[in-house]
Order: C-alpha cells, then structure tokens, then sequence
C-alpha cells in the first residue's frame, strides 16, 4: 500500500511540474458517504464500522483471533452513544463479546484495544460482580430496549457471538486543476 501510494504522489508529483497543474491533496477521516467503495465485510453504524458474528459462538480468545483476522479487533465501546447506536441497529437481540476484560488486574476492566478504562456507565446494574471469582471478560447484552441493555462480565470460556470493530478508515484524494 506504501508503495502504491508512494508511487501515486511521485506521479502527482511529475504532473505539477510538467503540466503546472495546481494540485491539493486532501485526507479525512472515514468513507465520503457518495463513494461507491464497498466496506464488507465491515458495516457502518454510527461512527464505526463493525463486523457482527452471528452464525457461531466462541469463547472470548477465538473471537478475538477471529477479528485479528479480519485486521479488526473485538468492539470497544467509547460511551453511551456507541452502545445506543449498536442497540438500534439491528441486531438480534442477544450476547456479543467485547474487547473488554480484567485479565491484566483483577478488577480493573479495561478495553484490551485501547487499554483505556471501561466507562463506568456502560455495565448492567449490579455488574461488574465477578460472580464466582471467576469472571474477567466483558459481554455486550444487547436487548430491545437501550436501558435493559449494557455490559456484564462473565466467564471468559462462555460461547457467544461477537463483534469486531475496524479501525476508521481514512480517504485520502487530491483535486486536481
Ligand atoms: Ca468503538
Ligand atoms: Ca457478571
């Protein structure tokens, strides 16, 4: 990919000398919503893009092997908008694991992603509990409505689906003139 757009600014490059063209590079954030650029596997939702396992259950590690594999990770939810926008897409109603955990200390939740602490507004109420002492990684209980719906930790050898979520893409494009 480097390379490619290595060669594509080395082009650009010999074009404004040559041709005195006036040309203005030009980077954001995200897929420009009148691209016709496929995302799949990935769909957006809000702001993110995500992949939605439905069609097996795996313990946290296999999923989180699995979104590796798609060059995604498992979800991290940022805040409270996030999880609205996951909870009013459609998705069935049901269980996902995050990239959440407590696996590096004990009782400290935080997303493996990003390492940055689990908003303390996101868990079910009465969660994180540890019930047991035997849970360390963070489901996302999805129900029909926002208030019923939150995170929750539970054993990490539990089969569930998942989601991963990709990194945001950037769009990177040069007006030429
Ligand atoms: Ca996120
Ligand atoms: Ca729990």
């Amino acid at each position: 990919m480097f390379t490619l757009i290595s060669k594509v600014v080395a082009f650009l490059g010999i074009l404004s000398f040559v041709k005195a063209y006036s040309i203005n590079p030009y980077i954001e954030e995200g897929i420009p919503e009148n691209a016709n650029i496929t995302t799949d596997p990935f769909v957006k939702i809000g702001n993110g893009y995500y992949y939605i396992e439905n069609s097996q259950t795996v313990n946290w590690y296999t999923a989180y092997h699995s979104c590796r594999k798609l060059g995604a990770d498992l979800v991290t939810l940022e805040n409270q908008e996030e999880l609205k926008a996951l909870q009013e897409y459609n998705l069935t109603s049901g269980f996902y694991w995050t990239s959440g955990s407590d696996l590096a200390f004990t009782g400290k939740h935080v997303w493996f992603s990003d390492a940055e602490s689990i908003s303390s507004d996101l868990w079910l109420p009465n969660e994180p509990n540890n019930a047991d002492c035997n849970e360390r990684c963070v489901l996302l209980s999805v129900a029909n409505t926002l208030a019923d719906s939150g995170l929750n930790d539970v054993t990490c050898s539990r089969n569930t689906s998942f989601i991963c979520e990709s990194p945001t893409p950037m769009t990177a494009s040069f007006v030429i003139w």
